[in-house]
């Protein structure tokens, strides 16, 4: 015994030597970290009692920390009341809350919602909609392959387009002199890009600005948008948190609507029922008819299927009980105008602050302040207990004094 184990195991490095050089994945180089989610692994390792997380847009309550809804709450303990099963969703996803969340973002009185021409899939939340949308612009959109968000937009934008087939292009869109929209810019844009070509929208609440078009703007965009035959797909992941009503924040894809376009509509409830990890979201198209919209129905469940089969039904029940119950639906409206007033307080105490310190109009990082490298932060991360050390912090870093 000893005799045959003494070669093999002098020979063992070698062999493991030998392994690991001939290794399938040995020019496999690191990637970098994702520029958001890769924030939140940089704060979770420091050790700092003062550190602040800004980076990703999570909503945190007044002692930042995460919130779960009490609607959500309510909604989860009918559900397990009920016994539910845990059988497969259809491709296309659970048909109350798909239902549901296009009435939520079209509007009760939505022409083409009354007349079953609005084609929906559920989706892994608004991410997987963007990129069944990407697919799906890929494979039928007549006119290009490329498709113009605004300059800047969130960060992953680019990269689920991208691996959608789609080339990703720029239109103008923030004025770093003015903080605000360049709407002449935008407008010129919009004006100077071929003719029917696919326009991302963010519908509300700006992602990374939170510089959204006033109404009379939105107006201005849907005129030209009509001008030019352009197809705006908007992006809403966040209805209800720009302005706490849900109403409000749906005007520009309304408008359109009305205005007698068609779009095409990717939709979270990530933010505005804090079901992140839930990843519940819609994909939708405004058809012709209901022949139209099962057409693309039929072909929106071909994108799905190979991808991922079909999607998650705890979120979606969850989403669904409280859209489809008139209680639970009070409560959350009520919820979501509470998460956004807060997010409208930190802000106005924010500026204050920065006034007040005669902060130079310029933002840096730094002081255990987590945030992503294009100075954008999200407000829900900011609390009364620390806003004031924030507002100190960048003050200083923007006078060079940190
Ligand atoms: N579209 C926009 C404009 C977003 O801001 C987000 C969410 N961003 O925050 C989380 C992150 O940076 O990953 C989405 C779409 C998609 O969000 P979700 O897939 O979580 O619904």
């Amino acid at each position: 015994m000893q005799a045959i184990a003494r070669p093999l195991a002098r020979a063992a490095p070698r062999q493991v030597r030998a392994a690991a050089a001939l290794s399938t994945w040995a020019n496999v180089p690191a990637g970098p970290p994702d520029p958001i989610l890769g924030v939140t692994e940089a704060f979770k390792a420091d050790q700092d009692s003062r550190k602040i997380n800004l980076g990703v847009g999570a909503y945190r309550d007044g002692n930042g920390k995460p919130y779960v809804l009490s609607s959500v709450k309510k909604a989860e303990e009918f559900l397990t009341a009920n016994n539910p099963d845990k059988e497969y969703l259809p491709i296309s996803g659970l048909p109350e809350f798909t239902k549901a969340a296009a009435k939520l973002a079209y509007g009760a009185d939505s022409k083409p919602l009354n007349d079953s021409a609005v084609a929906v899939v559920q989706s892994i939340s608004g991410t997987g909609a963007l990129r069944i949308g990407g697919a799906f612009f890929h494979k039928f959109f007549p006119h290009s392959k490329a498709i113009y968000i605004p300059n800047p937009s969130w960060g992953n934008h680019t990269a689920v387009f991208r691996d959608s087939g789609l080339e990703v292009k720029q239109y103008r869109y923030f004025d770093k002199k003015t903080v605000g929209l360049d709407f002449q810019g935008l407008k010129e844009d919009l004006r100077s890009i071929p003719t029917n070509s696919l326009v991302l929208l963010h519908a509300c609440a700006h992602n990374p600005t939170g510089v959204d078009p006033t109404p009379e703007q939105w107006k201005e965009i849907s005129d030209i948008i009509k001008e030019k035959s352009l197809f705006p797909f908007f992006d809403m992941a966040y209805q209800g948190f720009a302005s706490g009503d849900t109403t409000r924040d749906a005007f520009a894809l309304r408008h359109f609507v009305s205005e007698g376009h068609q779009v095409a509509l990717s939709q979270s409830f990530a933010k505005n029922m804090g079901l992140y990890g839930e990843r519940v979201g819609a994909f939708s198209v405004t058809c012709a008819d209901e022949g139209e919209k099962k057409r693309l129905e039929s072909q929106l469940k071909i994108i799905v299927r190979p991808m991922y089969s079909n999607p998650p039904l705890h979120g979606a029940r969850i989403a669904s009980t409280i859209l489809n119950s008139p209680e639970l639906y009070t409560e959350w409206e009520d919820e979501v105008k509470g998460m956004a007033n807060r997010i409208i307080s930190m802000r106005d105490r924010l500026y204050d602050n920065l006034v007040s310190l005669k902060t130079p109009a310029s933002v840096a990082q730094k002081a255990h302040i987590y945030m992503t490298a294009d100075g954008r932060i999200s407000m829900a991360g900011l609390n009364g207990h620390n806003v004031d050390y924030f507002s100190e912090s960048v003050s200083k870093a923007v006078k060079g004094e940190l």
